[in-house]
């Protein structure tokens, strides 16, 4: 299902957001969504009041959707694959496929049917921990609802098996006839505000821009063709492979540019030790980050409102981002300081920034920014028919493949890019780190309302650090009864890998034997805590679960 995947593996809504007012029944796995995505949650909530939707919430810890929810399944953390399945296993045993779609839109239902004929709701309540009851009903409330959406975050993909888990997720849409119309759906709802551009960019060391593959000799050519060059068809390595690579010594030097790995990666020991082994470290950032501190070079940026470009959003709509601010003196907008370093590296050409070049006079005018944006839509059909003529009327969904094309809500309405979407058979495997009787707790990490992962641009506000509650491990009452620990009290909580001290949040919910942490701060980072061991497929680190100790601090 290369076309399936391509477009959902790489994380893209098949719908769109006003759509949410129209579904009957959504699964919510794995995603915070009224604290991580509040005007996404906000129409969910909306939904249930106006249209009588089913929200079904799968997620360890009882999140605030769970009160406009009909059925909370408490899974415990990196037991998905074995309760996705169970939910499919039910649908194929009580005759709820959507036969018709099934035999006209897809293949190779038969292995899928096979790989879970075993995962009884008996079977998975072992492993979930979740009653055999509310898989059925989940399973039931889903397949039988005309128009049924999932919405999935970080709490599926963050797993050594977060790629089966989207796969299992995307068996479970398809057999119930769910991709394709609208107010339904796979939806992974995107993180920060651009990342769905960066994707779309070949922020990924696969592809070219728009998804085409560097190790295809055909696509290759073209790209050579459009930027006069010669260009690599060797995938290049993921985040946590170079990480290795700094430390083996394999790569010597490193651009940071938006990102603050020695906070945000796990197990961020082996990240600092990454990162200051490099031999040549640049770290371009709005703020002097924690790897800005140890950076050879530091590049000033400018912020989103000091310039101008796009920003496309998770429901892959594109959108105008203009200039309100200039930037502060020293900084100057990343693409300008791309510009001037490749030029400075590339002694053929003409240097178009005098030898003098001053940051802060470098602005990129709107011109320049049309011009890379119309250099994109030539590279890449989806936005062919995007322009910045039309952008002022209203950002746009792609694919927009002409100008006459009013843009695309709906993925797969009208077939798959493949042809026929097919099904993945998926075996359900453990976390690569459980607890045992040395590190009894489940640790799964993620985010509050208040802050921004690490918190380079949230802690810095006054008024944000007074109404959050800074950092805090959440912990079952029970638990924190044998462990003679009071709500506020100090914990000790230790992995593997490393030892925090912070506050605890004694609170129903969560459940027995889990702990969570938010991973925003530094003066107690979760990330000390964490696992690097990766998915397989896309090398996501499994930051949803590890095996730690928590003790009553002295
Ligand atoms: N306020 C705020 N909003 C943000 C961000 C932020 O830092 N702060 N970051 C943005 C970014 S980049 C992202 S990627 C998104 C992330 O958005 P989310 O994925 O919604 O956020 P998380 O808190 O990481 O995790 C979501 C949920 O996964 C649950 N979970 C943990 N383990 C498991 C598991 O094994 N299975 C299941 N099904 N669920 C599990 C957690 O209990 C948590 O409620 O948020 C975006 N929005
Ligand atoms: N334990 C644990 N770890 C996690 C996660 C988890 O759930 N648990 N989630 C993971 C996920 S999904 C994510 S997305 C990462 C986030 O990890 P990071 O991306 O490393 O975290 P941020 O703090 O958002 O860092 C972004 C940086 O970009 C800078 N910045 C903002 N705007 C601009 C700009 O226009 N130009 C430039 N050059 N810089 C800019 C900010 O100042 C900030 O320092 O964390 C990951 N790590
Ligand atoms: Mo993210």
């Amino acid at each position: 299902m290369t076309g399936l995947v391509t477009v959902l593996g790489s994380g893209a809504m098949s719908n769109d957001i006003a759509g949410i007012a129209g579904i009957d029944a959504m699964l919510v796995i794995g995603s915070n969504t009224t604290e991580t995505h509040p005007v996404i949650g906000l129409r969910m909530k909306q939904a249930v009041q106006n249209h009588g939707t089913k929200i079904i919430v799968a997620d360890p810890r009882r999140i605030n959707l769970t009160d406009q929810a009909c059925l909370w399944l408490s899974q415990k953390p990196g037991t998905d694959g074995a309760l996705i399945n169970a939910m499919c296993h039910v649908i194929i045993r009580d005759n709820l496929v959507d036969q018709e779609y099934v035999g006209e839109r897809t293949e190779n239902f038969e292995a899928c049917e096979d790989a879970v004929a075993d995962c009884t709701p008996e079977w998975a309540e072992k492993i979930t921990g979740v009653p055999a009851a509310d898989i059925e009903e989940a399973a039931k409330i889903y397949a039988k609802a005309e128009r049924a959406a999932i919405f999935y975050t970080m709490g599926i993909t963050q797993h050594t098996s977060g790629t089966d888990n989207v796969k299992s997720l995307a068996n479970l849409a398809l057999m119930t006839g769910n991709l394709g119309k609208s107010s339904a759906g796979l939806n992974p709802l995107r993180g920060q505000n651009n990342v769905q551009g960066a994707s779309d960019m070949a922020c990924a060391p696969t592809v070219f821009p728009g998804y085409q593959r560097v190790d295809n000799d055909t696509v290759r050519m073209r790209f050579e063709e459009l930027w006069g060059c010669n260009l690599s068809g060797k995938p290049g390595l993921t985040a946590t492979e170079m990480s290795r690579a700094m430390i083996d010594g394999s790569i010597e030097a490193m651009w940071v540019m938006g990102e603050n790995p020695v906070m945000s990666d796990p197990n961020m020991c082996h990240a600092r030790e990454a990162f200051s082994k490099v031999k040549f470290l640049v770290v371009q950032d709005i703020f002097l980050t924690e790897t800005a501190e140890i950076a050879d070079v530091v590049l000033p940026a400018a912020a989103y409102a000091e310039k101008e470009g796009t920003f496309t959003n998770t429901e892959r709509r594109v959108q105008r981002v203009r200039q309100a601010l200039l930037p502060p003196k020293d900084a100057c907008n990343d693409l300008v300081i791309i510009q001037a370093v490749s030029e400075r590296m590339n002694s053929d050409k003409k240097t178009t920034f005098p030898s003098d070049f001053q940051p802060g006079s470098a602005r990129m005018e709107v011109a320049e920014a049309e011009e890379i944006f119309n250099e994109i839509a030539g590279a890449w059909p989806a936005i062919a028919g995007i322009n910045y003529k039309r952008l002022e009327e209203g950002g746009i969904q792609w694919p927009c493949p002409d100008e006459d094309h009013p843009g695309t809500p709906v993925l797969f309405e009208n077939g798959f890019p493949r042809g026929l979407a097919s099904f993945t058979p998926i075996t359900w495997r453990d976390a690569e780190e459980l607890p045992d009787i040395e590190y009894p707790f489940v640790l799964t990490t993620g985010r509050v309302l208040y802050q921004y992962h690490t918190g380079t641009m949230t802690r810095r506000s006054q008024v944000i650090e007074s109404a959050d509650r800074g950092p805090i491990i959440e912990i079952n009452p029970d638990d924190a009864s044998r462990l003679q620990i009071k709500d506020g009290d100090r914990v000790n909580v230790a992995s593997r890998r490393g030892t925090i001290s912070l506050p605890a949040l004694v609170t129903d919910r969560i459940n027995p034997g889990i702990t969570f942490i938010p991973f925003h701060y530094k003066e107690a980072a979760a990330n000390l805590l964490t696992n690097d061991a990766c998915d397989p497929e896309c090398k996501i680190p499994e930051a949803k679960v590890c095996a730690v100790k928590v003790e009553k601090a002295i």
